[in-house]
């Protein structure tokens, strides 16, 4: 059985005007702000994949090590028939569950969603291919807006993983949750990787790496601008920076413009004063006790919470 054919739920016009958007939204805001979504281009997911494999990057490591050790478990706990994945990526990681369902499970069809229609058309091909028998059916949409199409029937487990999450601000969480919750079946499973709360020296430079790596993937999203929209942002003129906020316990990445600059973009004209910073991410580190009860507040049950060795990052079990 091959993939199917992507179901698109998310047309290049529908993401346009979302990006035109923002675009409108954030570059008029002060301080200035874009969403962490638009990084994600071809190249933008390359690097991305560049990060998780950088020395200073634990999270993709340390959920890896989750994964690998409690796949089985996953699999016995929560008898699945249908695996979701939202923003699936390259699904690098979920391999880890498929081979635990097609080991002594019997799931039926993993379906992955992602805005990516690249990403997406190259995971589902290989996914479809590596295990056959397994129905591939992929998703191209945003997974805070098209919750209300996934797969109905059969014991669903939905896994975010990656620490995902943790991109949106906790009002958006709130609500992804609530909607999430809405979506699912009492007895369906989530399944969820958040990055802990830990020293910020192990923190920061995840996020701003010696080669330079998340530099220029922060940056990345000044390009899709230029390229989308015909802007004429000069990428260069812009530093890199991450910043830890312990209050919020999150971390920030924004754009630092390195001397006054005016840019066009759509009909607005956008102006930086030296050291003006554009928000660009942020990525929440939790606590135990703060996942379990932000998922309890959108009606799931926590049922496990487990960590890598070193304590660096969860992945928690719930029940709807
Ligand atoms: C894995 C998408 C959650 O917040 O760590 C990596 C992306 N940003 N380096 C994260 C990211 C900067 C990221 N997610």
């Amino acid at each position: 059985m091959g993939a199917e054919p992507l179901e698109i739920y998310l047309e290049e016009q529908d993401l346009g005007r979302s990006l035109r958007e923002d675009v409108r939204a954030g570059l008029t805001a002060r301080p200035k702000w874009l969403p962490p979504k638009w990084f994600y281009d071809s190249r933008g997911g390359e690097l991305f994949e560049e990060i998780t494999r950088l020395p200073e990057y634990y999270p993709t490591r340390a959920e890896r090590a989750v994964l690998a050790e409690h796949a089985d478990e996953i699999v016995e706990r929560t008898g699945a028939k249908t695996l979701i994945e939202l923003g699936s990526g390259s699904s690098e990681k979920t391999r880890l569950l498929l081979d635990a369902f097609t080991h002594h499970g019997d799931l039926g069809t993993f379906v992955p969603l992602d805005v990516s229609v690249d990403a997406l058309r190259q995971s589902t091909g290989q996914i479809a291919a590596e295990y056959p028998g397994l129905r591939v059916r992929g998703i191209v949409g945003d997974f805070t807006r098209q919750l209300d199409r996934l797969p109905t029937g059969g014991r669903r487990l939905v896994a975010f993983l990656g620490g995902t999450i943790g991109n949106l601000l906790p009002v958006e969480r709130a609500e992804f949750l609530t909607a999430l919750r809405a979506a699912l079946e009492t007895g369906d499973w989530v399944l969820i990787g958040t990055d802990l709360v830990k020293d910020p020296k192990v923190i920061v430079p995840a996020y701003d790496d010696a080669a330079g790596v998340t530099a220029d993937f922060n940056r990345n999203v000044l390009r899709v601008i230029n390229r989308e929209l015909g802007a004429d942002f000069d990428p260069e003129a812009f530093a890199h920076v991450a910043i830890w906020d312990p209050e919020q316990e999150w971390i920030e990445m924004r754009l630092r413009a390195e001397r006054p600059i005016r840019a066009h973009v759509l009909d607005l004209d956008v102006e930086f004063a030296a050291g003006e910073e554009l928000r660009t991410e942020i990525s929440a580190k939790f606590r135990p006790e703060g996942i379990a009860a932000e998922l309890a507040d959108a009606g799931f049950e926590s049922q496990a919470l487990w960590t890598d060795p070193d304590g660096l990052f969860g992945v928690t079990l719930a029940r709807a």
